[in-house]
């Protein structure tokens, strides 16, 4: 066996709203309980395992759970309390490492790279945890061991409920190749139909796959998705303890109507984020976009980028990619960039494998400092890229409104 270089756990509890009340209720032990559902129009939240055997599932209709398991006990959620409780499961893992990333109510990542002298082998270490859940919540909760997050995370939903599954370093091809291509992080329903269609169906499949014929399926997503399949992700594990997001938007004066108009408008809002996050030296796994119709109605679209980021050009490659999936369909009238999931630029940032050699060129940071060097000695609009064309800036400055208008 190889040794291990990271560690990461993926915590993550059983059908926690409902075994929460299952906890607190001993006449529910072993019923069918459905947390969410009751009212006219409400969806279910989660069900415990024996209402799972009914077919009732999260975000069901609440009248289509009751169709399928009518003797089913079903509680309105008490969210506050489930929130107690994950305070509780947090304080429980911040034990065992100090960083932690919770991604929900019921979940975190723990980076534990470096703590087996602390607490021995990763498998004992993730028992003990399990084992101080059970005793301190009395809750069950799986863990999944691995080198990095999409493995762990998967790896987690392997053995549920009250399970482990530890991937092995160096095992991480072979453990990933016989599971379905939709266990990848970012394949949607859409995406797995069409792999399907051309005989993709196991991640084995996509991880031996020839890059052109997947670069004709999935576009740009292509390489990332080979290098998923071959067991490599380095996102980092991040504390989610500092400022959380950087963000900048601006409202035009006149609606905005085309997406192209689009993209040239939201250009100057990702170099002020990028701008900002190279001066507090942060980078972000994490981008969003926000667009508010002429309606009013806001929307917002959100990404994680495959590698910590900081420059301007590469975050527009993820809004250009989120904008044109979003089609916006009517005019616009206020539109945003932001960088959500911030971390230090020391973290994850050197050493780190990039997917997308476009994304993470290093050519790209550098001419940006240089670029943020020479504004701050002479003041914003002395230098500007290559693509940003004067004859449409000087038609930006009138429809700008202070962001504060919005
Ligand atoms: P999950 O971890 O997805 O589900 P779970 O803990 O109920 O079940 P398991 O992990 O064993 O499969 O979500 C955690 C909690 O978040 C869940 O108990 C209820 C809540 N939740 C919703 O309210 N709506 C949803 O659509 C989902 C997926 C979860
Ligand atoms: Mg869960």
């Amino acid at each position: 066996m190889d040794s291990w270089s990271n560690i990461v756990f993926h915590v993550d509890m059983d059908a926690f709203f409902a075994s929460i009340e299952v906890r607190d209720d001993p006449k529910l032990i072993g019923k069918p309980v459905i947390v969410g559902g009751t009212g006219r129009r409400g969806v279910v939240a989660t069900a415990s395992y024996e209402a799972r055997k009914f077919g009732v599932r999260s975000a069901m209709p609440g009248f289509r759970a009751q169709e399928l398991c009518p003797n089913g006990i079903y509680l309105r959620p008490r969210i506050n309390h489930y929130s107690s409780v994950s305070r509780q499961l947090m304080e429980i893992l911040g034990r065992y490492s100090p960083r932690v990333e919770a991604l929900s109510l019921d979940e975190a990542f723990l980076d534990m790279t470096g703590t087996e002298r602390l607490f021995g082998e990763p498998a004992m270490a993730a028992e003990q945890i399990r084992e101080d859940i059970r005793r301190e919540l009395r809750l069950t909760a799986s863990v999944g061991v691995a080198s990095n997050k999409m493995i762990a995370k998967i790896a987690s939903d392997m053995n549920k409920p009250d399970g482990m599954t530890i991937c092995l370093p160096g095992r991480e091809a072979e453990f990933l190749a016989p599971l379905h291509i939709r266990k990848i992080f970012g394949i949607g329903p859409r995406a797995g139909e069409t792999l399907q269609k051309y005989g993709f169906h196991t991640i084995g499949d996509l991880r031996v796959a020839d890059p052109r014929t997947l670069e004709r399926l999935m576009g740009s997503q292509a390489r990332r998705l080979i290098t998923l399949a071959s067991g490599v992700d380095a996102r980092k594990v991040t504390t989610g303890r500092r400022r959380k997001s950087l963000g900048a938007e601006r409202t035009y004066r006149r609606d905005v109507e085309t997406v192209e108009e689009m993209l040239q408008r939201l250009r100057p809002l990702a170099d002020e984020v990028a701008e900002g996050l190279r001066k507090a030296e942060w980078r972000t796994q994490g981008v969003r976009l926000k667009i508010k119709y002429d309606t009013f109605q806001t929307v917002t679209r959100e990404t994680q980028t495959e590698s910590p980021i900081n420059d301007s050009h590469a975050i527009m490659v993820y809004i250009e990619r989120l904008l044109r999936q979003l089609t916006p369909e009517r005019p616009v009238r206020l539109l945003g960039v932001t960088a959500t999931q911030l971390l230090r630029a020391d973290e994850g940032g050197q050493g780190t494998l990039s997917f997308d050699a476009q994304l993470a060129d290093p050519r790209f940071e550098k001419l940006e400092s240089a670029v943020d060097a020479v504004r701050n000695k002479f003041g914003a609009g002395v230098l500007r890229r290559g693509t940003d064309r004067p004859q449409t800036r000087h038609n930006w400055g009138p429809d700008d409104i202070d962001p504060t208008d919005s």
